[in-house]
């Protein structure tokens, strides 16, 4: 795996397949997300503001390629990006308020917060956590009730104090003095559990062996870290325009990275590491896993 920039065409075969997915998840969520028809208008307003559109639809993409790659169906695994997407947006919407990381702008426009208030933003947040579990138990998304079940237990573990939550909960109170482990495990959790559930997810919708699971989850781990580490970097070096967001945060507010406790050179290192350990981690699928080729070359070079 190279963690130089992509080439054109490689650009254009991932620009395509973003641009089919992202028309679909988009019409999926519009109709997951009535207004008007008698639920409160304002919430689902504010839903739809956070979903629709999205960012890059990273995590969505991921699930569809593995699911592709092990044989699941297209329409099933858009249910489970779409779920994810949700799980997703809700994070995002919960940092950005002022009891967390107190941020305007997001994707380029005002943070649900800003564009509606602090206690309609918690409430859809909320509505999308359960829109996500809705999604996944309807029966739409597999017909095995069986993969169903997985599929929502894994997201629960993935979300709580062992996933998202707890890693946030690390980021907003970090030990004194906290390790390279530390910082690395803060991050492993607060973004990599939910990009491995990504992955897992993806899996779960066909069939792999056990050593074919047992790569895709090394994949997984080390997509994770690198995507947290891209993201560090974009808060030193990134452009607030091209972000979308403010920039230049984590320095302000002596918040602990794996850019801060390592700098820039081992911090650049470590990305290199995380990359070859995921062109290892897909070597044995061959030519078929080439989108995830590519969507770890977006997560350690991309600019937003
Ligand atoms: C899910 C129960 C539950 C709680 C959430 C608030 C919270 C707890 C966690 C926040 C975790 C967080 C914001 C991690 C950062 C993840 C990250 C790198 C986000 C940026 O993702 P992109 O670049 O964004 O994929 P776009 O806008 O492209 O979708």
């Amino acid at each position: 795996m190279q963690s130089s920039t992509p080439s054109l065409p490689q650009i254009e075969k991932l620009r395509l397949h973003t641009q089919r997915l992202t028309n679909d998840l988009d019409r999926l969520m519009f109709e997951a997300i009535p207004v008007g028809t008698g639920s409160p208008m304002r919430l689902a307003q504010a839903m739809r503001y956070a979903v629709v559109p999205g960012g890059k639809r990273f995590r969505a993409l991921l699930t569809v390629a593995v699911a592709d790659l092990v044989g699941g169906a297209y329409d099933h695994a858009l249910r489970v990006g779409a779920a994810i997407e949700c799980v997703h947006a809700q994070s995002l919407i919960h940092d950005d308020l002022p009891c967390m990381d107190n941020d305007d702008f997001r994707r380029g426009k005002p943070t649900v917060h800003k564009a509606f208030d602090e206690a309609t933003a918690v409430l859809a947040g909320d509505s999308l956590l359960a829109l996500a579990f809705e999604l996944l138990g309807h029966e739409a998304t597999h017909p095995d009730a069986g993969v169903r079940i997985k599929l929502v237990l894994t997201l629960a573990r993935a979300m709580g104090q062992d996933g998202l939550a707890g890693g946030q909960m690390m980021d907003l109170y970090p030990p004194p003095d906290a390790s390279v482990d530390e910082v690395a495990m803060c991050e492993t959790l607060k973004t990599g559990a939910l990009i491995s559930y990504c992955v897992e997810a993806g899996a779960m919708l066909g069939h792999c062996t056990p050593e074919q699971s047992a790569e895709l989850t090394r994949f997984a781990r080390a997509l994770g870290r690198a995507f947290q580490i891209r993201d560090d970097v974009l808060d030193r070096i990134g452009d607030e325009i091209i972000v979308g967001k403010a920039v230049g945060k984590d320095q302000g507010k002596g918040r602990k990275t794996t850019l801060s406790v390592m700098g820039l050179d081992k911090t650049r290192t470590e990305v290199a590491r995380l990359a070859r350990e995921c062109e290892e981690a897909l070597a044995g699928f061959g030519q078929e896993a080439s989108i995830l080729r590519d969507l770890t070359r977006l997560a350690i070079n991309r600019l937003n």
